[in-house]
């Protein structure tokens, strides 16, 4: 099948439309492609906190930075296992494991990276891992230990991404995107708002996550979270419904992706998530930490999660649309 590719304008076209018209048209383009009323719901571990290297503006864990935070050495096998398999039991069936890393490098610390995948995978758990940039034969490493996805954000539009990070470009981060495709794991790339872009970078963005061969299984939306000690500590909080926009958008022009709402739920409202399931969300962190950032009481995501009649999906599902899979 040939791939039809966007245009940047009909983009801008697609997200300058009224609200409530890209609302309806997501929640229809959700149903046509996803079993109605399921959450995806992920844990998130961080295996090795602190120290990196490159300069993201926004990150906690950037040697540049000055946050406040305590550094991590790479955790011990048993030990991810053992928070995976508390995930598991607490009803998260997707485990990602996180290492403040600008790179994979070969040896003992990525071989030991390849052992919690494959324990994690052998859970019965769909594993993703993000650990900065990767060659193919990482990728190829990683795939044969049974990682499901790899979690590599473009962060911004290509225009903005300098204003955000200088030690690495936008074309190595593409990079790593085809060197995961090429080993056959799936991408889970998306990008975070607020971080002081114009509406511009956000289509632009999105343009560019829409493009990518084949589209991202995963896209996760994180607003930013500011955090003392980085040059966004003080950035102006995006409008709520610019980031309920770009999901209904994400949701339009990815249409099998599992739109992921990642950093940043704490400070939404109830409504305001809801709104966003509306519009396409079917995924979400539980825990109350994320990598280093809190993140809402898992109490508080099951309850709303039951007063809104949404249902946890299972893992590794087969995403045949709802009225396939019937006639199957
Ligand atoms: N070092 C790896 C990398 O950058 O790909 C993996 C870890 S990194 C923390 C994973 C993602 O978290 C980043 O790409 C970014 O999108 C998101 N992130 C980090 N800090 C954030 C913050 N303060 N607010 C929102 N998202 C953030
Ligand atoms: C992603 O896009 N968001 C998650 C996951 N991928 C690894 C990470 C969010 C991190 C938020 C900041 C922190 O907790 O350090
Ligand atoms: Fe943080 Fe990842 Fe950037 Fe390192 S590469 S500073 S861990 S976002």
């Amino acid at each position: 099948m040939v791939k039809k590719t966007m245009q940047l304008e009909d983009v801008k076209a697609l997200y300058e439309r009224p609200l409530l018209d890209l609302v309806f048209e997501a929640a229809q383009v959700t149903r046509e492609n996803h079993a109605p009323n399921e959450m995806q719901m992920c844990t998130l571990l961080s295996i090795k906190t602190g120290g990196c290297t490159e300069d993201c503006g926004y990150c906690s864990q950037s040697v540049h930075n000055d946050a406040p935070l305590d550094k991590e050495i790479l955790m011990k096998t048993d030990d991810v296992l053992e928070q995976a398999r508390k995930a598991k039991e607490s009803g998260s069936t997707r485990f990602c494991m996180g290492a403040a890393w600008p790179k994979v490098l070969d040896g003992r610390a990525f071989d030991r990276v390849c052992d919690m995948v494959k324990g994690v995978s052998d859970m019965g758990l769909e594993s993703c891992v993000t650990l900065g940039m990767l060659t193919e034969e990482q990728a190829n490493r990683l795939a044969e230990a049974g990682l499901k996805a790899y979690n590599h954000n473009l962060d911004t539009s290509r225009e903005f991404y300098d204003k955000v990070i200088t030690t690495r470009s936008y074309d190595d981060r593409l990079d790593t995107l085809k060197n995961v495709a090429k080993a056959g794991i799936s991408a889970c790339c998306g990008g975070i708002l607020g971080l002081g872009e114009k509406e511009s970078d956000r289509i632009s963005l999105l343009h560019t996550l829409c493009n990518l061969d084949p589209q991202p299984e995963s896209v996760p939306i994180n607003m930013l979270v500011p955090v003392e000690g980085t040059p966004m500590a003080n950035n102006k909080r995006l409008d709520i419904f610019e980031w309920i926009r770009c999901i209904a958008v994400a949701r339009i022009l990815m249409p099998k992706a599992m739109i992921r709402l990642s950093a940043g739920r704490l400070e939404i409202s109830k409504e305001a998530q809801a709104l966003a399931f509306m519009a396409g969300a079917n995924a979400i962190f539980t825990g109350e930490k994320l990598l280093t950032t809190p993140n809402p009481e898992k109490d508080a995501d099951y309850e709303l999660l039951a007063e809104l009649g949404i249902k946890p999906r299972q893992p590794n599902k087969d995403d045949a649309l709802p009225s396939q899979a019937e006639a199957a």
